[in-house]
C-alpha cells in the first residue's frame, strides 16, 4: 500500500544510505523534503541528484527550527534520539519516526524481523535464501545493508526478512513483524545506551506490537533472552544448541531436530558448511519461520548446508608458511570475539581494538589465557583492553592494522592462527567494517612467504 505525503513538510536526518534513500520515496511521494546531517557537502556522496529532484539541504549541524515546524522527521539508525534538534521537535508533537516504521507502514507481505547482538546478518541471509528457494519473492536487507525503505519500491514480496538493530528500534510506533527474532543479549552498543538495561530495552521493543497471532523465535540457552521476554504477548518457539524441545528445533549433538504438531524431522548438523555452535543456533533460528509457514524441510535443510557464510566472519584469508590467518571483522563486540575464538586452538595472534563501545573485555579473560600467546591491540581501546587483559599475555600496541599484520606475522608460529576479531567498532580508524576487513585482506595477502623476503 503505497502512503501520500502531499504537501508534507519533512525532515530526512542522516545522509548515509539510509537518508539517501528516505528522500527518494518522500519526493515521489509528493513532500518537500529537507535533508538535515552535521557533516557538511563535501564529506557526503550523492546529493546532486537529490538537490536537483528538489530536496533541500540542512548541512554542518541540524537546525532546530525547521526541525520544530516540520510535519514529519524521520532518523537513520545512526542518529540518537539526544540531538537537540530532535528533542525539541518532539517536545512541539512532531512525529519522530525511524525509517523502519516509514518503510513497515507500505509493506503488505509478512514481516520476518531479526535482532539480538549477535548472528543477525548470518541468521538473515540464510532465511532469505530459504524463503527464495522455496520460489518465494524475497526482500532481505535492512540492517544488512541494504535499508529496509528500499522494499517499497515494489509490492509484490511474498516475504521480506530484514535484519533490524537496537538503533532501529529506537523509533518505531506501530512496527509488526509476523515473526519476531531475539538470537541472543551480550553487551555492545554501551557508547550509546546509558547502561545494558536501556539496551535490552530497544532489542524489546520488536514485540511491542506483536500479538498471540504472532511469533516470537527465542533462544532458550539465553538466560537473558528468557528473561526479557517472558510477558510478551506473541506466541514463543524456541531453539537450543544445548538439547531437544518438545516444539521447536533442539540439538542432540549431531542432529538438528526440529517438533512439531507431533511430528519429528532431523537434520545432520555435519552436513552444514557454516561451523560453531552459534552458528548452528544462527541455522536454526533461520529455518523456523520458513518451517513454520511450510516450507518444505529437506528443501529448506539443504538451503541452509548450501551456505558458505557471510564475508568478514570468521573467513579464512590465507594460510601461509603454515598459519592460518582469519578476517572476522564483524566481530565487533566482546560476545562476538568470544565464539571466534573459541573456535580455535592454540596459538593464537589475536588482533583487537578500535572504537571503543564502553563495555566490559574481561569475558574474554579465559579464552584469552587459554589460547592467545600474542594480543596486539590496534586504535582507541588500545589502552581499555590493555588495562582490563594485558597482563594475561603478550601485549603488543601496534599504530596501524598494517603494522598489527607484520607483528602478527613476526610472532605466530606454524600451526597457530592470526584473527583479526577486533570486539570493537572500526569507526576510529575507517569507515566501517567492511573497509577494516578489506585492509586486512589486502595486507595479508601481500605478506611474501618464508624465503621470498626481500625478493
Ligand atoms: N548523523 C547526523 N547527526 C547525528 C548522527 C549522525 O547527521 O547526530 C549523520 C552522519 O553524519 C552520517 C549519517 O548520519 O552522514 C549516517 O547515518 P547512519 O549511521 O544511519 O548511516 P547509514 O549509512 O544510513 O547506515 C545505517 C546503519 N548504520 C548504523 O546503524 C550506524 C547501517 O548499519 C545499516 O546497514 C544501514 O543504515 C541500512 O539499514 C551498520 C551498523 O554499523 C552496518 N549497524 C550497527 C551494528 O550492526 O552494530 C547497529
Ligand atoms: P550481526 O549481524 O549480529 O553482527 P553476524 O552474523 O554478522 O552478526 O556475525 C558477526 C560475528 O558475530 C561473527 O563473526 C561471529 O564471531 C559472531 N556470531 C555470529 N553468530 C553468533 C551467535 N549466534 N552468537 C554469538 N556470536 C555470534
Amino acid at each position: 500500500m503505497k502512503r501520500s505525503y502531499r504537501d508534507m513538510q519533512v525532515v530526512v536526518v542522516g545522509a548515509g544510505g539510509t537518508g539517501l534513500a528516505l528522500c527518494t520515496y518522500f519526493c515521489q511521494r509528493g513532500a518537500r523534503v529537507l535533508l538535515s546531517d552535521r557533516r557538511q557537502a563535501a564529506a557526503i556522496a550523492g546529493l546532486a541528484p537529490l538537490v536537483a529532484a528538489g530536496v533541500e539541504l540542512d548541512l554542518g549541524g541540524h537546525a532546530t527550527a525547521r526541525f520544530v515546524a516540520a510535519d514529519l522527521v524521520v532518523i537513520s539508525p545512526g542518529v540518537p534520539l539526544d540531538v537537540p534538534a530532535l528533542i525539541a521537535a518532539a517536545a512541539a508533537g512532531v512525529p519522530v519516526l525511524g525509517e523502519i516504521e516509514i518503510a513497515a507502514r507500505d509493506c503488505t507481505a509478512p514481516l520476518v524481523a531479526i535482532t539480538g547482538t549477535n548472528g543477525k546478518s548470518t541468521t538473515t541471509t540464510v532465511m532469505g535464501e530459504i524463503f527464495a528457494a522455496w520460489g518465494k519473492t524475497t526482500f532481505v536487507g535492512g540492517n544488512l545493508g541494504t535499508p529496509l525503505i528500499e522494499a517499497t519500491k515494489r509490492d509484490d514480496w511474498d516475504w521480506i526478512v530484514a535484519e533490524i538493530s537496537s538503533f532501529q528500534l529506537e523509533a518505531i510506533d506501530q512496527f509488526h513483524p509476523r515473526y519476531g527474532l531475539l538470537l541472543n543479549l551480550t553487551e555492545d552498543h554501551l557508547d550509546r545506551y546509558p547502561d545494558m538495561a536501556a539496551y535490552v530495552a530497544a532489542k524489546l521493543r520488536i514485540f511491542e506490537r506483536m500479538t498471540a497471532d504472532d511469533v516470537a523465535i527465542l533462544n532458550a540457552e539465553d538466560p537473558l533472552v528468557l528473561s526479557a521476554t517472558a510477558a510478551i504477548a506473541p506466541r514463543r518457539v524456541y531453539f537450543s544448541s544445548r538439547r531437544l524441545l518438545p516444539e521447536g528445533i533442539g540439538f542432540d549433538g549431531t542432529a538438528l531436530v526440529w517438533r512439531h504438531a507431533g511430528r519429528e524431522v532431523r537434520f545432520a548438523a555435519a552436513e552444514l558448511q557454516l561451523r560453531g555452535t552459534h552458528n548452528l543456533e544462527n541455522v536454526m533460528a533461520a529455518l523456523l519461520p520458513p518451517l513454520l509457514a511450510g516450507c518444505p524441510a529437506a528443501l529448506a535443510w539443504q538451503t541452509a548446508c548450501a551456505f558458505a557464510g557471510l564475508e568478514h566472519r570468521m573467513r579464512v584469508v590465507r594460510v601461509l608458511d603454515g598459519v592460518t590467518w582469519y578476517n572476522d571483522s564483524k566481530g565487533t563486540n566482546v560476545g562476538s570475539v568470544v565464539k571466534s575464538l573459541a573456535g580455535l586452538n592454540r596459538p593464537v595472534t589475536l588482533i583487537a581494538g578500535g572504537k571503543d563501545k564502553g563495555g566490559d573485555y574481561l569475558p574474554l579473560a579465559p579464552l584469552i589465557k587459554e589460547k592467545v600467546t600474542t594480543l596486539v591491540l590496534i586504535g582507541q581501546a588500545t589502552d581499555r583492553i590493555a588495562a582490563a587483559l594485558g597482563h594475561l599475555t603478550t601485549t603488543r600496541r601496534a599504530a596501524s592494522l598494517e603494522e598489527a599484520v607484520q607483528l602478527a606475522r613476526e610472532v605466530t608460529p606454524a600451526g597457530g592462527s592470526v584473527l583479526l576479531s577486533p570486539g570493537c567498532s572500526s569507526f576510529d580508524m575507517f569507515s566501517g567494517y567492511v573497509e577494516r576487513g578489506e585492509v586486512f585482506t589486502r595486507a595479508v595477502l601481500a605478506l611474501p612467504a618464508r624465503g621470498e623476503e626481500g625478493r
